[in-house]
This record gives structure tokens, sequence and C-alpha cells, in this order.
């Protein structure tokens, strides 16, 4: 039998940021075992069609077990557990369309929207129970979280019992030193996304 494997994404460093949580979290977290379970983790490029184009190789060579995606949402106070990912790359990170009004698929021909396909009540209830603060977001925005948010949905819609998602991560507090915003420290993100892993690997 073929050894399980949860596919773990992070994003590389974007806006001037030296770091970006989302790699911290998951480089920490890569090799992790839960149970039969092995988390990897792979760090993608902040580019709506590389990042997209990327996971979904991944998905074929690897075929995980199920795939969660984290990024960097500075500016929000929690972990933000995405519900839905839509067909569509703001116009304004277009770069062939810079300046026009028209957004462009993920994916042509693609359905509008997924929704996310992981235990999301048990992941707050988990996350609560040990004091991590996290939400639900309704938004995964229109940029490359949720361009890969969507391309894995994509890849695995005729696999519908593999969880797949996405969760959003604060600015890390080493980030915050010089601007007012929320942040939380890398260690507590470990810990939530940890248990997010956990109540994930319950249902594989
Ligand atoms: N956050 C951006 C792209 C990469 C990342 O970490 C986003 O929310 O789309």
């Amino acid at each position: 039998m073929r050894a399980r494997r949860i596919l773990l994404t992070g994003f590389a460093p974007f806006g001037g940021e030296a770091v970006n949580p989302s790699w911290e979290v998951a480089k920490a977290l890569d090799g992790r075992t839960f149970g039969e379970v092995t988390v990897y983790a792979k760090r993608l490029p902040v580019d709506c069609n590389r990042a997209a184009r990327l996971v979904i190789e991944e998905i074929v060579r690897a075929r995980p077990a199920a795939v969660l995606g984290l990024g960097q949402a500075g500016g929000r106070p929690a972990l933000s557990l995405e519900q839905i990912a839509i067909n569509l790359v703001d116009p304004r990170r277009n770069q062939e369309n810079a300046g026009g009004l028209d957004g462009k698929p993920v994916i042509p021909d693609g359905p509008d929207a997924y929704f996310s396909r992981l235990p999301l009540k048990p992941i707050i209830a988990l996350l609560r129970r040990h004091q991590i603060p996290v939400w639900l977001s309704l938004s995964a925005g229109l940029y490359a979280c949720n361009a890969v948010m969507y391309a894995a949905l994509h890849a695995l819609r005729r696999t519908p019992r593999v969880p797949v998602g996405f969760i959003h991560l604060p600015y890390a507090t080493a980030q915050t030193t010089r601007r007012a915003a929320p942040s939380m420290s890398l260690d507590v993100m470990v810990a939530g996304v940890e248990l997010a892993l956990q109540a994930i690997t319950r249902r594989i």
C-alpha cells in the first residue's frame, strides 16, 4: 500500500516581507506524522498561474490523502478557515490585463466556485478548545491563495472523500515591529495548523 501523505503548501514571501508565515509553519510541520499519515511541505511562488499549476502537478504526482494550503493574510487577527474558492484572478494581478476590468479564470471552463472540503466545524471546535484564535472566512481573496485552493479542489473534484482546503494566517509577530497590525507568534500558528491537521487526519 502507498504511504499516505498530506500535502501542506506554503508561499514564498511577497510584498517586500522577509518571511511568509505560511511557509514558516509548513516547514515546521514537514515530516510530522499522525498515525499512518505523514505531512510533507511544498513551497509555492506568489504567482497565480504558476502556483495553481504546481499544486495540480503535485497532486497528480503524489496523490495525497489530503491537501491543506496555507497563506498569509496580513491584517487578519485569527487563523481564517476559508469556506470557498472562486474561479477568478483579480484583474489588477493579471499582467496581461494590466488596468483592464476583466478578471481571468483560474481554470478556463471550470465551475464558478468550490466549497472547502475540510471538516470546518471540528477544526474550529478543536482550536477554540486550545484557545487559538480562529474564524470562518467567506473569501480567500482573488490572488494566489484563492488560485491554489481553487486548483486543488478542481484537481480532486472526482475524489470527494479527499479533504482539501485552505487556511489564511495572520502576520507573524516579527513582521509587525514597524507597523500597527494584528499578529500571532509562529509557535501559536504552528500549534493551530497542527490541530487542524489532526482533525483532517481523522477523516482520511
Ligand atoms: N498570501 C497571498 C498570496 C500568497 C500569500 O501568502 C494571498 O492571500 O493570496
